[in-house]
């Protein structure tokens, strides 16, 4: 009886080494230990037959093996258990010393920054921000603007033509001449937007980029009131120790007109890399509106005069940002517009 139970005892070995889960376990229990199938107690019926000595021992044995019968199988059961809660727990673990997820905030862009700040200063100035159309008609392009007949900017080599007298804009000054015709002076408007130019692209030009300009139109305004109008726009924009002066040059739309530079907002005026080392920055365009201008639009020139002057923000936002190329600005590299707030 005892090779019999050593035997019963080495097949349950091996049944057990083969159970890999709780269901096996439990059809691993009932065929050993089953009330009514169980091998081990098909085994104690058969104890019947033994003599009452052979019976006490083999009894006692079968006992035994029945006890780690359960014992085993329910060990194996713990340690599935076990192991289901450690997986558990390695797929909740949270290492508390990692640093906090970033919430991923989106980000203005550089030249929208530099906008909103220029369209804040000229409502601090009294301005209104004007919008209007970037497709537009040859008047509002270049005749209300008394640009010439034969002026190389109406040549398809420099504007962008959508049909014959459909281009567009070039300038945002399309937007001043729509205000002077819709409002009666006296006006101060301001006009932000995009432009588009056929400028092959390179660090500093861009077929199409962002310019803003500043109109002012009212009785007895003079040159100095475009001087005095710019230094305070520019001291608003770059500081209040900024300084600005005005270098006589041609625009049709304009007489007499200027350049604008002003003092290098990096060293003051010293001389630095960022102004090249003149201690100066050109900022843009302007001049006493052009009494053309004024009559195109129904405005009499001995009544009012005006000036107006206008900076390009590509290359300005290039210069604050420390950018040597614009075309960074229209890339759309995240990894590039996400430094800016
Ligand atoms: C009206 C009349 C006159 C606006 C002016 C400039 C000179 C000028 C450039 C600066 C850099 C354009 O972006 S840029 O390339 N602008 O130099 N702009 S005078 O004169 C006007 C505007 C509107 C009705």
């Amino acid at each position: 009886m005892s090779d019999r139970i050593t035997q019963l005892r080495e097949d349950f070995d091996r049944e057990l080494a083969a159970v890999a889960s709780d269901t096996e376990a439990g059809s691993l229990r009932d065929r050993w230990v089953g009330r009514k199938s169980g091998l081990l107690t098909a085994e104690m019926k058969t104890l019947g037959k033994l003599s009452p000595e052979e019976r006490k021992t083999a009894g006692a044995k079968l006992n035994e093996l029945k006890n780690s019968v359960e014992v085993a199988i329910d060990g194996l059961l713990g340690s599935f258990a076990a192991k289901r809660e450690a997986e558990q727990l390695a797929k909740e673990r949270i290492d508390v010393t990692l640093p906090g997820r970033r919430i991923q905030a989106g980000h203005l862009h550089p030249i929208t920054l530099l906008r909103q700040k220029i369209e804040d200063i000229f409502v601090s100035m009294g301005y209104e921000i004007e919008d209007g159309p970037e497709i537009e008609t040859h008047f509002y392009n270049f005749d209300a603007l008394n640009i010439p007949e034969n002026h190389p900017a109406r040549s398809p080599q420099d504007t962008f033509y959508l049909t014959e007298h459909l281009a567009l804009r070039s300038q945002t000054s399309t937007m001043q001449i729509h205000a002077m015709q819709k409002r009666q002076p006296p006006l101060r408007v301001a006009a932000p937007g995009r432009v588009f130019r056929r400028d092959t692209p390179d660090a500093t030009h861009n077929p199409m980029f962002y310019q803003v300009e500043g109109l002012l139109i009212d009785r007895g305004i003079t040159l100095g009131d475009l001087k005095g109008t710019v230094e305070e726009f520019v001291r608003r924009l770059f500081g209040l120790e900024t300084r600005t002066r005005f270098r006589p040059s041609y625009f049709p739309f304009v007489e007499p007109g200027a350049e604008i530079d002003y003092t290098c907002f990096k060293c003051g005026g010293g001389g630095c890399r960022v102004c090249k080392g003149s201690g100066w920055i050109e900022m843009g365009g302007s001049g006493m509106v052009h009494p053309n201008v004024l009559r195109v639009v129904g405005i009499d020139p001995e009544e009012f005069s005006g000036f107006a002057f206008g900076l390009g923000l590509d290359r300005l936002c290039a210069l604050m940002y420390g950018l040597d190329d614009i075309r960074l600005l229209y890339e759309n590299d995240v990894r590039f517009l996400e430094q800016f707030s």
